[in-house]
């Protein structure tokens, strides 16, 4: 882990990253409510709001869709990743490297690892190389800390939390993204388990405002540093009301309350 208080995805201490992988790991699917969101380029228009650090995306919507917002958004290149058509035991294909990565203008890289995994010494290892070219590349690492597999599917038990948090730590990451534990005091540990290293909230399926904002209420007052979140943003008819929202919690300090006013 180091220090990343001065790179561009964080402001303030924090991050909010607006994921758009959801193409290749849920499927078209995740846009059928929206079917406007399935054009990269609306998910970037939300991404130029100030509350979001970084926009984490595949290689391929990194290519087609960056060059045009690079003044006004930062880029996360998630370099790994799998779509729900497979069946096997959780794994995650490398599909780009840090220097690729870099080359397109990456402000920082994102790779998931299944703890848990019968793949997880694989994955590790992948890590290892990714984590060592990030670093020659002075890029900031967030690990998609994610147990599931055989015997874990899914779980976010508060023990396999804060292990997903501590394993991020101990792997080298810079910023772990780990599933909400069900409440602050599970979220507390985890932040803790994780020392200096900063610790975001995975956002999940849609929610309300009022549950998807005390939520992250929750993971501040926890000592977590923000949000890596997905569809409780771009699957809103207006993304702009739950960022502003999100704003205030996040590098405000406000209450929920206070923030969707
Ligand atoms: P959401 O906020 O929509 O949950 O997005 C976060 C994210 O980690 C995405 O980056 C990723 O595509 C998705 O969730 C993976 O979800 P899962 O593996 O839990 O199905």
């Amino acid at each position: 882990m180091l220090d990343i208080d001065d790179s561009p995805i964080v402001r303030d201490g924090n991050v909010l990253i607006l994921a758009m992988d959801h193409g290749l790991e849920h499927g078209p699917v995740d846009f059928a409510d929206v079917p406007e969101k399935l054009d990269p380029s609306t998910v970037f228009e939300t991404a130029t709001h100030d509350a979001v650090t970084c926009i984490a995306v595949q290689k391929g919507v990194a290519e087609g869709y960056y060059p045009s917002y690079e003044d006004d958004v930062n880029l996360l290149v998630k370099l790994n990743g799998t779509s729900n058509l497979w069946m096997g035991e959780p794994d995650s294909a490398v599909n780009c490297s840090v220097e690729y990565a870099a080359e397109i203008g990456a402000d920082a890289v994102g790779f998931t690892l299944y703890g848990g995994s019968n793949h997880e010494v694989e994955m590790a290892e992948e890590f290892r190389e990714v984590q060592e070219a990030a670093r020659e590349h002075d890029l900031p690492v967030v690990m998609w800390s994610y147990p599931r597999g055989q015997g874990l599917k899914n779980d976010t038990k508060p023990g396999t939390i804060s292990y997903a948090s501590r394993l991020a730590l101990d792997l080298g990451a810079d910023v772990a993204k780990v599933k909400y534990p069900g409440s602050r005091e599970a979220m507390a540990h985890a932040v803790r388990c994780a020392g200096d290293m900063k610790v975001v909230m995975s956002g999940g399926s849609k929610t309300t405002d009022r549950e998807f904002v005390s939520t992250v209420e929750g993971v501040m007052d926890a000592g977590g540093h923000g949000l890596a979140v997905g569809r409780n943003v771009w699957q809103r008819e207006d993304p702009t009301r739950i960022l502003d929202a999100l704003e205030g919690v996040i590098y405000r300090g406000e209450t929920t309350d206070a923030a969707l006013e």
